[in-house]
């Protein structure tokens, strides 16, 4: 099956227990978009996003990678070709889960920021507002996170891997934020099987030839066996 690319979205980490954006239930229907997750919120009110970041990001340290975590890292292993995963997640349950080739393209819970100098160090469980950075100590620390209207992590290296890609999966995402949203049509330009593993199709669903529909702690260990049958 040769290089594999992989995209993730929440749904592949809701079955460990951490809410999905768009579900009924789900972090949107609790917060404004417009307050949690743009410079423009955090520059309004930087103390409410500050609170919001911590509190998911205890709950992400509770929870525990998933029987689709960790035959991502299987797969990643076992399989003769190239398997990259890209992951819209913030949580780090793909990297406790083993899997080592790894982009974070909308960030990480457990990073903080410097908004002044663009320093990065590990993030405390719990943030503050006026934090300040150990390399330029200005008091600019802010989460990690890729908010609407920021240029999300790693594209070149992305592009690059899906220009390379045979096969392009997409697990658990809605297909509603771009440019990952877009990653099928690039794949597809490219040359590669697409493949879309969903409880749904997503709002790109068509553009995929391929659907395997269910809860991604059983469709994937499942495509993940046949992938690696195969050969
Ligand atoms: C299961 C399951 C189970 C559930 N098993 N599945 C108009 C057109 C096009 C673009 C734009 C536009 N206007 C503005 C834009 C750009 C904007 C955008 O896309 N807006 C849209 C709303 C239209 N994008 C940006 O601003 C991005 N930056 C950007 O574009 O920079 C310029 C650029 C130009 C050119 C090239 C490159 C860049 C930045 C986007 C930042 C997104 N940030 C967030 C929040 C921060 C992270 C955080 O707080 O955690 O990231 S938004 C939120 O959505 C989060 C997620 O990563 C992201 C995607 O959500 P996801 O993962 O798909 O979750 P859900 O809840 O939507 O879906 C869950 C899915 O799982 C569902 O399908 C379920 O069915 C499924 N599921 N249980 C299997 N058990």
């Amino acid at each position: 099956m040769g290089n594999i690319v992989i995209l993730t979205g929440a749904g592949i980490s809701a079955e460990s227990g951490i809410e999905t954006f768009r579900a009924e239930t789900g972090l949107w229907a609790q917060h404004r978009v417009e307050d949690v997750a743009t410079p423009e919120g955090f520059a309004r009110d930087p103390q409410l996003v500050v609170t919001f970041y911590n509190g998911r990001r205890a709950q992400a340290a509770d929870a525990q990678p998933n029987a689709a975590h960790k035959a991502l890292a299987r797969l990643e292993a076992e399989h003769q070709g190239e398997v990259l995963v890209v992951t819209q997640n913030v949580d780090d349950l793909h990297e406790r889960g083993g899997s080592r080739n790894l982009i974070h393209m909308h960030g990480a819970l457990n990073s903080a920021l410097c908004g002044q100098c663009d320093n990065r160090w590990e993030a405390p469980m719990q943030m503050h507002v006026g934090q300040t950075c150990p390399a330029c100590t200005a008091p600019a620390a802010r989460p990690d996170i890729v908010w609407f209207g920021e240029m999300p992590y790693q594209m070149e290296r992305i592009f690059e891997a899906i220009s390379r890609a045979d096969l392009f999966v997409a697990i658990g995402t809605s297909g509603n934020v771009y440019p990952a949203a877009g990653f099928v049509a690039e794949a597809a330009r490219a040359g590669a099987a697409t493949l879309e593993i969903n409880l749904e199709p997503s709002a790109v669903g068509s553009q995929f030839d391929d659907a395997l529909l269910g809860p991604a702690t059983q469709t994937v260990p499942a495509w993940v066996n046949d992938i690696l049958k195969r050969g």
